[in-house]
C-alpha cells in the first residue's frame, strides 16, 4: 500500500487499557466511522498468538475502510500478517533493517525527537515520522516533551510527511499550526472518550484547520 500525506491527517493508536465494556474492534470501528485516516495497533501486553488474532481482526476492518493498518514495534508480526506497515521507535529495529525485511511496498514509520534522528530515518527509508511529545501526556510514561521549534526544524529538514504525537486534544491542536505537520497521532483524544465517533469527528475538523497553510 502506498501512503498518501492525507492518510496521516488523523492517525489513531489503539490502547486496550481504555476499553471498559467495549471490544477493541468496536472502538476502532467507531473511530473509522468518525473519520480516522490511519490505524496503529499498539499492544504491549499480549502473547504472540492473541496479538496475531487481534491484529488480523483490526486489519480486516481497516481493509474494509481502505485505511492503512500499521503495527507498532513488532516487525515480525507485521510481516507474518502482511500488515500495511510498521512503526518503530528509536529503541526498536532500525529503519534500514525494517526496510530490508518488509520490502519497498510496506509503510515504515519512525519516531524522531531531534533533527538528526529525523534526517537519518528519512535517509534509511522511513515513509513518515512521528514527532513528540508535543504536549504533556500520561499515556506513555517515558515520553519527553519536544520544543515546537524543533518540530518545525524537523518538518523543514525532511521531505517525508511528519505527524505530531503526545497529549494532543481538540482544544490544543491549533497550537501546532505553522509547524509544517501533516497530521496528528492520538490515543486518548479518541479512545479515552465516551463517544468515540463524535470525538473523532470533532478532532478531525480541528486537525484539518491546523494543517492548512
Ligand atoms: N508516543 C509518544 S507520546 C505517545 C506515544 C505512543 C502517547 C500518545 O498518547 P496520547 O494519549 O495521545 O497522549
Ligand atoms: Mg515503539
Amino acid at each position: 500500500m502506498k501512503l498518501g500525506r492525507k492518510d496521516l491527517l488523523l492517525y489513531a493508536i489503539t490502547d486496550s487499557a481504555l476499553l471498559h465494556e467495549r471490544t477493541l474492534k468496536d472502538v476502532v470501528k467507531e473511530s473509522l466511522d468518525g473519520g480516522a485516516t490511519c490505524i496503529q495497533y499498539r499492544q504491549k501486553h499480549l502473547d504472540i498468538e492473541h496479538f496475531i488474532l487481534e491484529a488480523k481482526q483490526l486489519q480486516q476492518l481497516c481493509r474494509a475502510y481502505h485505511v492503512p493498518f500499521i503495527i507498532d514495534d513488532n516487525v515480525e508480526i507485521a510481516s507474518i500478517i502482511d500488515a500495511d506497515g510498521v512503526h518503530v521507535g528509536q529503541n526498536d529495529m532500525c529503519v534500514e533493517d525494517v526496510r530490508k525485511k518488509l520490502g519497498s511496498n510496506k509503510i515504515i514509520g519512525a519516531s524522531a525527537h531531534t533533527v538528526q534522528e529525523a534526517v537519518l530515518a528519512e535517509k534509511m527509508g522511513a515513509d513518515y515520522l512521528g514527532v513528540g511529545s508535543c504536549f504533556t501526556t500520561t499515556t506513555k510514561e517515558d515520553a519527553k516533551s519536544i520544543d515546537f521549534q524543533i518540530v518545525k526544524e524537523i518538518t523543514q529538514a525532511v521531505t517525508i510527511p511528519v505527524i505530531g504525537i503526545g497529549g494532543i486534544t481538540k482544544e490544543n491542536v491549533s497550537q501546532l499550526r505553522g509547524l509544517g505537520l501533516d497530521g496528528i497521532a492520538v490515543i486518548s483524544a479518541i479512545y479515552a472518550q465516551k463517544d468515540i465517533l463524535q470525538a473523532t469527528k470533532e478532532l478531525k475538523k480541528s486537525v484539518e484547520k491546523m494543517v492548512q497553510l
